[in-house]
């Protein structure tokens, strides 16, 4: 079984301040989160910048700034988000891919997002891969439902997408999306391109779950206040690092090595 890779998924476009105070906003304070991760055992972050207010912009400035203060603190892979925000443009949501960060992500279709739709057009899908082929970027293929599996196979199928090296991330647990549910996880394990790796990222209490799962079955485990701003029921984490170090210690006492941002890269096609 290869090493373990922790993603930390340190803000989002969604989590407020006011939820979980302490999610880092700033290209500072998410550079030092994301060394703290790194401390504790992640070899990459999923980031999404904000301005200062708080509010979510996918401002190529912002990102270069992020990945430029991670990089002075820690050698951690640092993976952009493509999603943004729902609401945002295409445009927008690709435009810090050509600043050819190591990752980024790209979701494989159409999906409700609580009360919002979060819009993937197969056009602009093709568009973001095109993009991130001429920029060197790495596609981290993230699927909400079992048709985006589908579509991501068939894209395989097709010579659209390259067989390898493939990497998906199972968002599971959006209103709207797949169930964070074992028999979810289960379910589109069965239909995963062949030789792929793959990352569970479960949204609420489904995050501790699904990856603890994670871990004897061979997979990747993303956790982060994206996804989730609970250590348990009703007591919010003090830190991203904080859910990162259980997931460590969970791994170690299955006796599975967590992969370091090196290591992590090879799996990953990285470089
Ligand atoms: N904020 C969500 C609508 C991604 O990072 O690529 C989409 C998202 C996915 O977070
Ligand atoms: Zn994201």
């Amino acid at each position: 079984m290869s090493p373990l890779i922790i993603t930390a998924a340190l803000t989002g476009a969604e989590t407020t301040r006011e939820a979980q105070p302490a999610l880092p906003i700033t290209p500072d304070e998410i550079a030092a989160a994301a060394a703290e991760c790194a401390a504790a055992g992640a070899a990459m972050v999923h980031v999404h910048a904000r301005r200062p207010d708080g509010t979510s912009t996918q401002d190529p400035a912002v990102y270069a700034e992020i990945i430029a203060k991670v990089r002075a603190r820690c050698g951690i892979i640092v993976q952009i988000s493509t999603g943004g925000a729902v609401g945002m443009t295409a445009e927008e949501r690709i435009a810090p891919v050509r600043l050819g960060p190591e990752m980024a992500t790209l979701s494989m279709g159409s999906v409700n997002f609580g009360d919002d739709v979060f819009l993937n057009t197969p056009a602009d899908m093709r568009h973001f891969l095109h993009v991130m082929r001429e920029a060197g970027v790495v596609p981290e293929f993230e699927i909400f439902d079992s048709g985006m599996l589908t579509t991501l196979n068939r894209w395989i199928r097709r010579g659209i997408v390259p067989p390898a090296p493939l990497h998906v991330d199972l968002v599971l647990g959006v209103p709207g999306g797949m169930a964070g549910t074992p028999a979810a996880l289960q379910f589109l394990l069965g239909d995963l391109p062949a030789g792929a790796s793959w990352t569970v990222a479960g949204i609420g209490a489904a995050q501790l779950t699904l990856g603890a799962l994670a871990i004897p079955l061979g997979g990747h485990v993303r956790v982060g206040f994206e996804d989730n701003i609970f250590y348990h029921k009703g007591e919010l984490a003090t830190s991203n690092a904080q859910l990162v170090a259980r997931i460590a210690r969970i791994a170690a006492e299955h006796s599975r090595p967590l992969a370091t941002p090196d290591q992590a890269r090879k799996l990953l096609g990285i470089g």
